[in-house]
């Protein structure tokens, strides 16, 4: 299967409101940046990572795939993705100028499309390529009611209705106010509404230091928080142990870790219980996996970041040993072939051929920007 052609592609698909807002990100709509790979047989793949939607650093993206990895990429075999990924990651020049970053988002897109491309060609749902499903269900836990965004009484009415009408057993809140004392009471008033039973994660995105984390921490602790997530700055190894030492409360991350050795370094350092790792800014699925297994060598539960909201994820949490369930934010799949589907609180197995990136000939139509 010889590759013809690379062609990048941006899409800038709406968030399900006006706009939603994290500790450090206010985003309207989320970026799909990466590339289409097709073969001289016709068939093709696509690959993205996600991104927040501003034209002007999704283009580096894609500029990479266009100037740097396509020329490494046309004529090769399209089967061979080990072999392409390192020639991608270690091309000298390339390496010099990323190893993380742009560069990395960028091979992302592309070791993805190659993974589409292998399943779809072989008649296979990637979970039944990459060995079949270890999971029989895949538990999905909910984003979107808790985004730092939203008021406090809205908060506690969207998490009721995620767990009473629509099943879900696990939810998110973001905090990271200026006042930590105001992300306590937001979740004392959700873990009020819910009950004991339901799983309460709750995600900084970065934005607090040591000192405000430990506060936050002690006054969380008796509510029952499944994991802190990004409690710190996302490289901050020795702040995130020193948190890790001083709460009862798991600390997640990852979806900010570009390599599998910046997570064997919050590993071997016991900084992390939940590992994150997300395949669209990984280097793609292969690093995803390299990630995953040096997880589950410490039996670690891997819980990844959605980036591709899911679409791909959910092949991986169905197939890798380690998954314990997945990240649930709707709000681009039905702008794909193939879209994830949740009810009654977890995602159901897709069944199509292909890795689940592939978006809709509408979808490209209709949110397409220019490449630059
Ligand atoms: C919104 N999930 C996250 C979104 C999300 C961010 O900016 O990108 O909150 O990626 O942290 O766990
Ligand atoms: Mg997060």
């Amino acid at each position: 299967m010889k590759i013809k052609s690379v062609e990048p592609l941006i899409l800038h698909m709406p968030v399900n409101r006006a706009s939603i807002s994290d500790s450090t990100h206010s985003i309207t709509h989320w970026g799909v940046v990466g590339t289409m790979i097709t073969a001289e047989d016709g068939q093709c793949g696509f690959g993205f990572t996600g991104t927040h939607a501003h034209l002007p650093s999704d283009r580096l993206v894609t500029s990479c795939i266009r100037d740097c990895y396509a020329d490494l990429l046309i004529g090769e075999d399209a089967n061979d993705i080990a072999r392409l990924w390192q020639k991608l990651a270690r091309f000298p020049a390339v390496q010099w100028v990323g190893r993380a970053g742009i560069t990395q988002l960028a091979l992302a897109a592309v070791d993805m499309a190659l993974w589409d491309l292998k399943a779809r060609a072989a008649g296979m749902p990637l979970w039944s390529l990459l060995g079949g499903a270890t999971s029989r269900t895949v538990p999905a836990y909910n984003t979107d009611i808790g985004w730092l965004s939203i008021p406090t009484d809205q908060l506690v009415d969207g998490a009721r209705r995620a767990v009473e009408v629509d099943g879900f057993r696990g939810l998110k809140i973001k905090v990271g106010s200026d006042d930590p004392l105001r992300d306590v009471e937001r979740f004392e008033k959700v873990r009020r509404a819910v009950g004991p039973s339901i799983t309460i994660a709750v995600d900084g995105n970065g934005r607090w230091d040591l000192p405000t984390c430990l506060r936050f921490s002690a006054r969380a602790e008796p509510l029952d928080v499944f994991w802190f997530e990004e409690p710190l700055w996302y490289d901050d190894i020795a702040g995130h142990r020193r948190l890790a030492q001083a709460t009862t409360i798991p600390i997640a991350l990852g979806e900010q870790l570009y390599t599998a050795e910046a997570f064997n370094a919050f590993l071997d350092a016991e900084a992390v219980h939940f590992v994150q790792p997300d395949v669209t800014r990984l280097g793609g699925i292969s690093e995803y996996i390299t990630v995953a297994d040096a997880a589950h060598a410490r039996r670690l539960p891997v819980v990844p970041h959605v980036g591709d909201m899911g679409q791909v994820h959910v092949h991986l949490a169905y197939w890798h040993p380690a998954s314990t369930m997945l990240e649930y934010i709707p709000w681009i799949m039905d702008w794909f072939e193939d879209p994830i589907r949740v009810t009654g609180g977890a995602y159901a197995r897709p069944e199509k051929p292909g890795a689940g990136s592939m978006p809709t000939e509408a979808a490209i139509q209709r949110f397409a920007r220019p490449l630059g």
